[in-house]
């Protein structure tokens, strides 16, 4: 990680708000690019925070005030890039939602982001959402595109589940289904019928853009 990042990972670690909030203005300032602060700082944070929790080097309560700080710099960083976005170019509507069972919504929150900054319409359903919410939620809205994030494997039967039945619906058979989050792989996204995956929320974009064009 650049050194200039340094400080702004340990206010994550340490889960101080105002100081992380403080940092990220400093960068941003300095003429950082919003997005960079999560592809080369945040993230990488957040993956060895989570590698310290799976060999039981640090708990939850680290876990969830480290998610804290990155919620409030999604905030203050929000307002940033939807200024600079392209939001009067409409390239399809979406519907994103974080699967069933799973709470996790930093990632599926970028990717919602990123989406709207680049001119797609969401309808950013939330987290623990079901393979029926979903479904009933893109007919609704006559969705091009259906974006699952998941990070947890015990719900990746929910994220197989959906695609199965939206892949099963004919009101549904122009809407592409794209997939990520941690435990999902392009492998994965082949072996169960997604036809697109990214492992970053502008990846996510461009193959949106791709599966909708
Ligand atoms: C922060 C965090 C939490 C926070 C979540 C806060 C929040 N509001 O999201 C809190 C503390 C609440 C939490 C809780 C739990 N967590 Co947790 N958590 C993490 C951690 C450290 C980081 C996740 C994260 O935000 N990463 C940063 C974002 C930006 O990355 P991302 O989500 O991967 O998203 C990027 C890409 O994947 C992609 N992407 C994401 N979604 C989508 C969707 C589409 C369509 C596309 C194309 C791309 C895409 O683009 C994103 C942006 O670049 C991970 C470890 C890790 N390495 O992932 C564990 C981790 C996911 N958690 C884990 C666990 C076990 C839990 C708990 C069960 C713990 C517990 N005992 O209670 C609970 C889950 C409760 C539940 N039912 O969901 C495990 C999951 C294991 C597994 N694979 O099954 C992990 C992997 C930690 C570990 N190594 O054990 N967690």
């Amino acid at each position: 990680m650049d050194d200039k990042f340094l400080a702004l990972a340990d206010t994550v670690k340490e889960g101080d708000i105002d100081k992380g909030v403080a940092e990220v203005e400093k960068l941003l300032a300095g003429g950082v690019k919003p997005v960079a602060l999560f592809t080369e700082c945040i993230e990488p944070t957040l993956n060895i925070l989570g590698q310290q929790f799976s060999v039981l080097e640090i708990f939850l309560p680290e876990l969830m005030i480290a998610a804290d700080v990155v919620n409030a710099i999604q905030e203050v960083v929000e307002p940033i890039l939807r200024e600079s976005g392209e939001a009067n170019i409409s390239k399809g509507t979406a519907v994103i939602a974080t699967v069933y069972g799973d709470l996790h919504d930093i990632g599926k929150n970028m990717v919602s982001l990123m989406m709207q900054v680049n001119g797609f319409k969401v309808y950013d359903m939330g987290v623990d959402v079901s393979p029926q919410a979903l479904l009933a939620k893109s007919e609704e809205v006559d969705a091009d595109l259906l974006c699952l994030s998941g990070l947890m494997m015990p719900s990746m039967p929910f994220m197989r589940e959906t695609i199965e039945l939206a892949k099963a619906n004919p009101k549904l058979a122009d809407m592409k289904i794209m997939v990520g989050g941690g435990p999902v792989t392009d492998q994965w996204a082949s072996d169960n019928n997604a036809d697109g995956y990214a492992d970053d929320a502008m990846g996510a974009v461009k193959k949106g853009i791709e599966l909708v064009a």
